[in-house]
């Protein structure tokens, strides 16, 4: 399966077939962003632009992706993203690589002159564009690299509800055809291979920055001044919230029964717009452009989805807590760093959730 492998720095750059127009005119399109093209792919694009070199720029793209691939994708649900069944309430929760740099490419691609970010912008549009052939071709790919990293872990939901969830596509003769999820999930079966020999993924040695253990200068500063958070909270720009940790230095078996989450709850947004925020733990230095210099932890985005109305959604991210050295902590400093969009934030606390 061709794909465009823009987790690598060797790869950020749009691929050139895809930008001449006179040699490969069916893979050019005029409605996308042109300034980006020549410009190294930003899986932590917003909507503006920033001082990055291309250096930079493929430092935090490596951390990003280690935070979405690894560090926040040890339990399937949050990989996969949380289930929805039958009569549930919409959007429980997106997987971390979905919400997360998968998103980033449609919105860094799509056109700003267009009035809903056509095409590589909008979930309606997306298709139109060659372009989005190569970026799902590397979503799907980082599925694959995976679900090949989990060893002797589940590497799928057994959950027969999801195997046997059908969707209904038109196949290459126009003909209607009923594709089951189970039979779709090893990509092998499907006779179809993405090529590794000779592919960097440098992502998987890229751990962000790392955190001090124990007590940490600033907090009795900040304490007082985070009181005034009240949920539900609309973000600003920048928003600090102490959370408690209901469980302290847990045993090596306990850590191995259950999987320390942050768990942002109550997320509200209208999905017709773009939104984005980052989150951190224990941020001190207030660096939220140069991603890797940073406690940056993960992200919440969405793809717009255009309707003929708005369509408000209440949603939830969960970013794991593993490597974070906060062993011996009352509470972690969480900052959320609104990008773009409204969002209101229901709640903001640590679970334990069942390893996988
Ligand atoms: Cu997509």
């Amino acid at each position: 399966m061709p794909y465009w492998n823009w987790d690598s720095p060797s790869g950020m750059y749009t691929p050139s077939m895809y930008l001449n127009n006179r040699q490969y005119p069916a893979l050019f399109n005029e409605r996308r962003n042109q300034r980006k093209m020549n410009r190294p792919a930003d899986l932590g694009y917003f909507g503006e632009d920033n001082n990055l070199t291309p250096s930079q720029t493929a430092d935090k793209n490596c951390v990003i992706m280690y935070n979405e691939m690894i560090r926040n994708a040890n339990l399937l649900e949050h990989f996969m993203g949380e289930p929805l069944r039958r009569g549930d309430p919409i959007n429980p929760g997106a997987g971390t690589h979905e919400a997360g740099s998968h998103t980033a490419i449609h919105i860094w691609g799509g056109d700003p002159r267009q009035p809903s970010g056509e095409d590589l912008g909008n979930f309606y549009s997306a298709g139109r564009d060659p372009l989005f052939y190569a970026h799902h071709a590397n979503v799907d790919r980082m599925w694959t690299i995976w679900r090949n990293r989990r060893g002797n872990l589940p590497r799928d939901f057994s959950d027969p509800d999801y195997l046997n969830t059908q969707f209904l596509l038109y196949d290459e003769n126009r003909q209607l055809v009923r594709v089951r999820v189970g039979d779709c999930v090893d990509n092998l079966r499907l006779e179809y291979n993405f090529q590794s020999r000779g592919v960097t993924i440098p992502w998987t040695s890229c751990p962000p920055r790392a955190r001090v253990t124990g007590t940490r200068a600033g907090r009795t500063v900040e304490a007082p001044k985070l009181e005034a958070v009240e949920f539900p909270l609309k973000l600003d720009k920048v928003v600090k919230v102490l959370v408690p940790r209901p469980k302290k230095s847990r045993s090596k078996e306990e850590k191995d029964k259950e999987e320390e989450v942050l768990l942002i709850s109550g997320i509200e947004v209208d999905t017709q717009k773009f939104v984005k925020f980052d989150v951190f733990v224990d941020e001190e230095e207030d660096d939220y452009v140069n991603l890797a210099k940073s406690e940056y932890t993960g992200t919440f985005a969405q793809v717009p989805h255009k309707h003929e109305t708005p369509l408000q959604i209440k949603t939830s991210r969960y970013l794991e807590l593993v490597d974070l050295g906060v062993d011996d902590d009352d509470e972690i400093l969480v900052t959320l760093v609104r990008r773009a969009g409204d969002i209101t934030v229901g709640s903001i606390k640590i679970v334990y959730n069942p390893s996988n």
